[in-house]
C-alpha cells in the first residue's frame, strides 16, 4: 500500500490507541491529522509530524475542516468511560452514536471504526464469535452497538465502512490513574511502587487481553483492504472481533506479574464491581482467516514490555 500518498484522519489520536495508530501511520509514509478533544487524550501524546486540530467531533465545522482532504478516516473518538457514559447518557450519545454516524455520512472515503465487546453484554456463549448476539449492559455499549449495526447494514453503494470490535486493549502509554484505563497498567503500576493490587471478585474473572500493536496492524490492514477494494473489500459492513482468543483470568495475571518482577506481590480482594461481566472470551477467527492479521504479542510478554517501561529513565 501506498501511504507515502496518503492523508489520514485520526480521531482519538490523543489517546491511547489513537497516538500509537498516528505513530505508525507516520512511520509508514501517511500524513496524519489528529483530531481530538483532549477530554479524555493528552495533546503531549500526538506524536510529532501529525497535524493536530483540538475539538470535538460533535462539532460539524470542525468535523469539516479534519475531514478536508482526507483519504481514510481511523474513527476511534469517544467517550469511552462507561461511568461517564451512564452519567450522562445524552452528551455520550451525541458523541459516540451521532457524530459517529455524522462521519460515515460525510467522511467521503473509507471509514474504520471502533467498536467495542461491550456490544455483547454478557456472554451467552464462549469464545464470542462475530454472530453472538448483541446484548448491551449500558449506553456505552448501545451506542457503539448502534454504530457497529449501521456499518453492517451498508452495501456497495455506500461509503466503504467496517467496525473493529476491540476486546480490553492494553500496552504502553495507558495512563493508570485515568479513570479509562484497564486493569493491567494499575496492576503495573502499583506493583512496581510496592504498593497491594486490588481484586475486585474471586479473581476468577477472564478477560482477553490484546496489545495495542496487534490493533493497530488490524486498523491498518483493514484500512488497506477498503482503500484498495472499496466496497468490494471482505471487510466492508462487516465487523471483526479485535482479540486473542486466549482468556486469562485475573488470578492468572497477578501470577504473570508476580513471576516478572522482583520482591512480593501483594494483593487484597474487594467486593465484586457492580456490572462486571465475569467471563470475556472472544474468537477472531473472522479476521484471521479474511486477512493475513493474527495476534503477535503474548500476554507475558506484553506486560514484560510495560514492566521495562516502567523501570526506564523517566518513567
Ligand atoms: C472493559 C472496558 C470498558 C467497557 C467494558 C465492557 C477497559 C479499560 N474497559 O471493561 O470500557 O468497554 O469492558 O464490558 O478496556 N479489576 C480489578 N482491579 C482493578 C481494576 C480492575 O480487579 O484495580 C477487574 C475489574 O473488576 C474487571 C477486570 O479487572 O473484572 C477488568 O477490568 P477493566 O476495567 O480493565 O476492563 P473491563 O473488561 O471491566
Amino acid at each position: 500500500m501506498a501511504w507515502g500518498e496518503m492523508h489520514a484522519l485520526v480521531t482519538g489520536g490523543a489517546g491511547f490507541i489513537g497516538s500509537h495508530l498516528s505513530a505508525q501511520l507516520l512511520e509508514l509514509g501517511a500524513d496524519v491529522t489528529v483530531l481530538d478533544d483532549c477530554s479524555a487524550g493528552d495533546p503531549a501524546k500526538v506524536p510529532n509530524g501529525a497535524n493536530f486540530i483540538e475539538g470535538c467531533i460533535a462539532e460539524y465545522a470542525t468535523r469539516s475542516s479534519a475531514l478536508d482532504g482526507v483519504d481514510v478516516v481511523f474513527h476511534l473518538a469517544a467517550i469511552a468511560s462507561v461511568p461517564l457514559c451512564e452519567a450522562n447518557p445524552e452528551r455520550s450519545d451525541l458523541i459516540n452514536r451521532q457524530a459517529s454516524l455524522d462521519i460515515l455520512l460525510e467522511a467521503g472515503c473509507p471509514v474504520i471504526f471502533a467498536s467495542s465487546a461491550a456490544i455483547y453484554g454478557n456472554p451467552v456463549s464462549i469464545p464470542i464469535n462475530e454472530g453472538h448476539p448483541i446484548g448491551p449492559l449500558g449506553h456505552y455499549g448501545e451506542q457503539k452497538a448502534a454504530v457497529d449495526d449501521v456499518i453492517r447494514s451498508l452495501g456497495v453503494g455506500s461509503n466503504p465502512a467496517t467496525a473493529l470490535r476491540f476486546f480490553n486493549v492494553f500496552g504502553q502509554g495507558q495512563d493508570p490513574s485515568s479513570q479509562y484505563s484497564g486493569v493491567l497498567s494499575i496492576f503495573i503500576d502499583r506493583a512496581m511502587g510496592n504498593r497491594s493490587l486490588t481484586i475486585f471478585g474471586d479473581g476468577e474473572q477472564t478477560r482477553d487481553f490484546i496489545h495495542v500493536s496487534d490493533v493497530i496492524s488490524a486498523l491498518i490492514t483493514c484500512a488497506e483492504s477498503l482503500l484498495e477494494q472499496g466496497t468490494l473489500s471482505p471487510a466492508h459492513g462487516e465487523a471483526f472481533n479485535i482479540c486473542t482468543g486466549l482468556p486469562v483470568t485475573l488470578n492468572q495475571v497477578v501470577e504473570i506479574i508476580d513471576d516478572c518482577i522482583e520482591g512480593e506481590l501483594e494483593c487484597h480482594h474487594e467486593d465484586e464491581r457492580d456490572g462486571d461481566i465475569k467471563y470475556s472470551s472472544g474468537d477472531s477467527s473472522k479476521l484471521q482467516e479474511q486477512f493475513d492479521w493474527s495476534p503477535s504479542i503474548s500476554l507475558s510478554d506484553g506486560l514484560l514490555d510495560l514492566i521495562s517501561d516502567s523501570n526506564s529513565p523517566g518513567a
